[in-house]
């Protein structure tokens, strides 16, 4: 397969209310897609990346910049597969998630070629998958239970709380005791705790969590580790974990107990598969993280969902959780909190020409030049 041109694109998505984490709060969210044209036909990706290195050192002006100048250029004009992105790129550190849009609309474009979806080609055996919605941080507590209230009527049984230091037990508490027991409840601090919370966190055991994830800096494994021979909460992993190596590491070293598998963080759908693959391995249950995707990236995410470990249900709310107008048809969950898995070529979607077209506020054609190929 020749790749002969690649397309970058901004999409601005206004959110139907602001999300608030440890790291910052987000009132809409812009979205870099990458769609990338070769010879048997088109594929997208999306980048998960935010507007500031909040969540991680990437941000997207960063991504665009990377992608420009030392991601395409060596794979524009030639003949790819997308097994082989990641190698050819490799030289060139970090900058996962611009390297997973990448390879995800090349990934694309290849199973389009031959009517093979995402969900077969990663192995995945679910036609639905159990699905959760994440839930930021509010000023009070009677918003925060409207707030869940709302999501429990839409059909939701998984519940995430964003937490942060001065925003944990409090609100832990009156969701559990407002919802009761059989309501699955975790939460995640993005990093937000130091090691002097140790103690503190350990409360978070009275209410019968499903995890934590990721309480601590991103490198500090021994605090994870400290924290799982305290509690009884499971551990999970996110922003540490950004490779398979790096979670084989994390799970040897007994940093964790469940692992959240974002495919943008840890370089694409292949390498994402890896880290189920690894996981399984151990017997460490995983699901399937979310970064407020478009319905580009949400398909995609359902696909990787679909592998037999994803066990947990993941970030993968309906779209109106997020927006108004998606620029696909819209994901909807169920009342059993699942939702179905896309059977088409490729990640299976396509944007809505006219919902693009109103979303793009900025965009990008590299082509292939002779002295490229
Ligand atoms: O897609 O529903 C979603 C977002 C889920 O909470 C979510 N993601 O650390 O897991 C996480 C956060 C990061 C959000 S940054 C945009
Ligand atoms: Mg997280």
């Amino acid at each position: 397969m020749k790749l002969t041109g690649i397309e970058l694109l901004r999409v601005e998505l206004p959110l139907v209310t602001p999300f608030r984490t440890s790291f910052g709060i987000e009132h809409s969210r812009n979205a870099l897609l990458v769609r990338a044209v070769t010879d048997v036909g088109e594929g997208w990706g999306e980048c998960v990346s935010i507007d500031e290195p909040s969540f991680s050192s990437e941000y997207t002006d960063g991504a665009i910049d990377v992608l420009r100048r030392f991601l395409i250029p060596p794979l524009m004009g030639t003949d790819v597969t997308a097994i082989e992105v990641a190698p050819r790129i490799a030289a060139i550190k970090g900058h996962r998630m611009a390297k997973a849009a990448l390879e995800t609309a090349i990934l694309d474009a290849e199973l389009r070629s031959t009517a093979t979806s995402l969900a077969s080609r990663l192995g995945g055996i679910a036609s639905s998958v159990p699905v959760g919605v994440s839930v930021g941080i509010r000023d009070t507590l009677p918003e925060l239970l409207d707030e869940v209230s709302g999501y429990i009527e839409d059909g939701y049984r998984r519940i995430k709380l964003k937490i942060e230091p001065g925003w944990d037990l409090v609100p832990v508490r009156a969701v559990r005791d407002h919802f009761g027991p059989d309501l699955m409840l975790q939460v995640d601090a993005n990093t937000a705790y130091t090691p002097v919370d140790l103690r503190h966190l350990v409360k978070l055991d009275d209410f019968g969590l499903t995890l934590i994830e990721q309480p601590f800096d991103e490198e500090d494994m021994r605090s994870h580790i400290r924290l799982r021979a305290m509690s009884s909460t499971p551990i999970c992993l996110d922003e540490s974990v950004v490779s398979a190596r790096a979670a084989a590491d994390a799970i040897i070293m007994g940093a964790c107990d469940i692992v959240n598998i974002k495919p943008g963080r840890v370089g694409g759908y292949l390498e994402a598969a890896r880290i189920h693959d690894v996981c399984a391995a151990h017997g460490i249950p995983v699901w399937c993280g979310g970064m407020v995707e478009t319905g580009i990236g949400r398909a995609a995410n359902l696909a990787l969902a679909a592998m037999p470990g994803f066990v947990l249900p993941g970030d993968i709310s309906a779209s109106d959780r997020y927006f108004d107008h998606d620029i696909t048809e819209p994901f909807v969950v169920d009342s059993g909190s699942a939702m179905r898995v896309p059977t088409g070529p490729g990640i299976g979607v396509d944007p809505l020409p006219d919902a693009l077209a109103a979303a793009t506020t900025w965009r990008e054609w590299i082509p292939a030049t002779d002295s490229a190929g």
